[in-house]
C-alpha cells in the first residue's frame, strides 16, 4: 500500500488513526459486508445453475462500497453499475430486484417508493452524468440532497468521465465520484488504462479534491466518504475518491481471469481482505464471537434465500410489461414498439 493512500485499519485489524464510527456501527457494516460476501458468492453459483444471466462479483469491493454507502442520507441519491449490489442494497435496493434485474426481468429496474437509487448501469460510465444532473437539479430545486456515483478505473476513460467531472466542477454540484480502482477493466489492466500516477490525481484538473483510499480499508472509506459527503452538502462542491481494491474472482460468469493475470495476484490480495480485516479489529475489542458470527451468517443467509424465493415465484413477466419499466411516463417511441408487438399479435399485448 502506497503511503498516499489513506488507511486507517490494516490487513491485520490494527489501527493507525481514529476509528471514524462507533463499534457498533463497525459491527452493524461487518455484518453487511458478510451478508454482501454470501449475496455475491449466491449470485455466481444461481448463474452457474442457470438460473440468472451473467453476474458479475464484487467479491473484494465489499469495503469500498459498504464503507462509502453507509455515509448517504436516505434522501441521498446513488447512481451505480452492475458490480455494485452491496452498495445499492444498502442504500435500499432490495436483493430480490437486485436478482430480478439479474434475471433480465424488467421489473428489477424499478426501486421502490422513497429508495433513491438508479437501476445499475451497464453503459460504462454513462450513468455518471446521470448523477451530475440528479445533483444539479437538487440543486435547482433547492433540496438537501447528495448523489454519489459508482464506477470502475476502466469507466475513467470514457468520454462521460470528463464530461461529468467537468460540469460537476464548473458548476460546483453536489456529488461524490467513487472510482472503486480494481485494477482490471475486463482483461485490461489499470497500467495500461492510463498513464497518470493515481486516478484520484485526476480530480485536479476540474478543479476539485481527489482523495486516494485503501479501499479494503471499511474505516478509511467510511471516513473519506462522510467527508466528501458533508463537504457536498456543505455547499463545497464534488470530490474524486480513488479507492484502491481488487476483484477478486473474475470480470463476469463469463470471464476467466486465467487468460490474462498471474494466478498468485489473487493469493497477494487475499490477506488485504476487506472483511478479514474488520473482524480481527472487532475480536481485538472483544465484539466478535465464533457465536455471533454463525448467527449472522445463518440470519443473512436466509434473508438472500427468501429473496430469491420471492423472486423466482413471481409470474413470468408478460411482454407488454417490459416497456414500462424504465420512465414514469413512457416515450413515444416505447408505445410505437409496445404497439408493434401487440401487432404481430404476441401474447398477453394490450394494444
Ligand atoms: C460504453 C461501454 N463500452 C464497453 C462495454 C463493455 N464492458 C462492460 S464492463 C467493461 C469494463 C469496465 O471496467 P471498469 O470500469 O474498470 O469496471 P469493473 O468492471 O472493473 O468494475 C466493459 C469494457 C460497456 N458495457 N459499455
Amino acid at each position: 500500500m502506497s503511503e498516499a493512500f489513506q488507511q486507517i485499519l490494516s490487513p491485520e485489524g490494527e489501527l493507525a488513526g481514529e476509528p471514524p464510527i462507533e463499534i457498533e456501527d463497525a459491527r452493524r457494516l461487518y455484518r453487511a459486508m458478510v451478508g454482501a460476501r454470501l449475496f455475491d458468492r449466491m449470485g455466481t453459483a444461481l448463474q452457474k445453475q442457470g438460473r440468472l444471466a451473467t453476474y458479475a462479483p464484487f467479491e473484494g469491493q465489499e469495503a469500498a462500497q459498504v464503507g462509502s454507502a453507509a455515509a448517504l442520507r436516505q434522501e441521498d441519491w446513488m447512481v451505480a453499475t452492475y458490480r455494485d449490489a452491496a452498495a445499492m442494497w444498502l442504500h435500499g435496493y432490495p436483493w430480490k430486484l437486485l436478482l430480478l434485474w439479474r434475471a433480465g426481468d424488467e421489473r428489477g429496474n424499478c426501486p421502490p417508493e422513497g429508495v433513491n437509487v438508479l437501476p445499475p448501469s451497464i453503459t460504462v460510465g454513462a450513468h455518471m452524468l446521470h448523477a451530475v444532473g440528479l445533483a444539479w437539479a437538487a440543486r435547482l430545486q433547492q433540496q438537501d440532497r447528495v448523489a454519489i456515483t459508482y464506477f470502475g478505473d476502466g469507466a475513467t476513460s470514457e468520454g462521460d468521465f470528463h464530461e461529468a467531472m467537468n460540469f460537476a466542477g464548473v458548476y460546483h454540484l453536489p456529488v461524490v465520484f467513487l472510482c472503486e480502482n480494481n485494477q482490471y477493466a475486463i482483461s485490461l489492466r489499470r497500467d495500461r488504462q492510463t498513464a497518470a500516477s493515481t486516478i484520484a490525481g485526476k480530480a485536479q484538473g476540474y478543479g476539485f479534491p481527489g482523495i486516494a483510499v485503501d479501499g479494503n480499508d471499511l474505516f478509511a472509506m467510511s471516513r473519506a466518504t462522510a467527508e466528501a459527503i458533508e463537504r457536498a452538502r456543505a455547499g463545497g462542491g464534488p470530490t474524486l475518491i480513488e479507492a484502491l481494491t481488487y476483484r477478486l474472482g473474475p470480470h463476469t460468469t463469463s470471464d476467466d481471469p486465467g487468460r490474462y493475470r498471474a494466478a498468485d495476484e489473487e493469493s497477494e490480495w487475499r490477506p488485504r481482505d476487506p472483511i478479514e480485516r474488520v473482524r480481527r479489529y472487532l475480536a481485538a475489542e472483544g465484539a466478535w464471537t465464533e457465536a455471533w458470527q454463525h448467527t449472522i451468517e445463518a440470519e443473512e443467509a436466509a434473508e438472500i434465500e427468501a429473496a430469491v424465493e420471492e423472486a423466482e415465484a413471481l409470474a413470468p413477466l408478460r411482454p407488454a410489461e417490459i416497456f414500462g419499466a424504465m420512465f414514469a411516463e413512457m416515450t413515444p417511441q416505447l408505445r410505437e414498439q409496445q404497439r408493434e408487438l401487440a401487432a404481430a399479435g404476441e401474447e398477453g399485448v394490450e394494444g
